[in-house]
């Protein structure tokens, strides 16, 4: 798995390079990292790669030229995987979610453009943007992070990233499997501040610990994300004692945070 990344700040990209599961995998080189930056493929003496927006408005638009060589330089590189997606970053974008991570997954990564300022000339996005991915409703200052996150979940998915100790097996037992958020979960003391662990998982008796947390994940999911509580039942992921349990908590009104 390679992925390129068009960046102004290409030092961000350290953050999965030298830290946590990401950098383990990395210099086990089960993927690698091609790092961009279009001020290295300007002309002037500036080094420019951004300008004012035809039209008016406020703040600058980042030039084509120098992003189209970056993506070419990229392309170059990759060589064979040259139709590789080239994804920017955008908050106009279609919202990034686990199933596209799995479709990255399954391919041999990506360019991954990462906007500043206003924006990036639509020439450029019709010239050579295959995808445009936000992370959600709320206003960033560029698309690194989005771009870092991506990494992050795509590479955790990689054979061989994540052993038993990063709960790989627990992950896909939660939100993608069971279509539901997480149960909470509780280690050593028993009882801090006179705050106990839940008596049900200090039981020992593992049918009932699976019961209460099958429950806290459904009270949880109906009070916080509903909507997944719809998708799970339209996926024929919810039971007849899960539906038993949801209509008590609606019959006796929720008690979850
Ligand atoms: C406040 C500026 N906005 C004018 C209405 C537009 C705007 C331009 C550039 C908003 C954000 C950005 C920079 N953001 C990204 O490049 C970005 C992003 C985001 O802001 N939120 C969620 N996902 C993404 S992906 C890229």
């Amino acid at each position: 798995m390679r992925f390129d990344i068009v960046t102004l700040f290409p030092d961000m990209f350290g953050a999965v390079c030298d830290h946590g599961v990401t950098a383990r995998a990395y210099k086990q080189q089960l993927w690698s990292l091609g790092l961009w930056n279009p001020r290295d493929f300007t002309q002037d003496v500036h080094r420019t790669v951004d300008d004012r927006p035809y039209g008016g408005g406020p703040g600058m638009v980042m030039l084509v030229d120098p992003l189209e060589k970056a993506v070419a330089a990229a392309k170059a590189q990759r060589g064979t995987a040259a139709d590789a997606p080239v994804i920017l970053m955008s908050p106009t974008g279609r919202r990034f979610n686990q199933a596209l991570a799995e479709e990255l997954v399954a391919g041999e990564g990506a360019i991954l453009i990462c906007g500043r300022y206003e924006g990036v000339d639509q020439r450029f996005i019709d010239r050579c943007v295959t995808d445009e991915i936000s992370m959600g409703d709320f206003v960033l200052s560029g698309g690194e992070i989005p771009a870092l996150a991506i990494i992050d979940s795509v590479v955790r998915l990689l054979p061989g990233v994540l052993n038993d100790a990063d709960s790989a097996k627990q992950d896909s037992f939660n939100v993608t499997l069971t279509g539901l958020l997480d149960s909470p979960h509780y280690t050593r003391p028993e009882v801090y501040e006179g705050q106990s662990v839940p008596a049900e998982l200090l039981s020992g008796h593992h049918a009932n610990i699976a019961v209460w947390r099958r429950q806290q994940s459904l009270m949880l999911t109906l009070k916080r994300r509903p909507d997944l509580i719809e998708s799970a039942r339209q996926q024929g992921l919810l039971s007849k004692s899960d539906e038993r349990f949801l209509k008590q908590l609606r019959d006796e009104g929720l008690t979850a945070r």
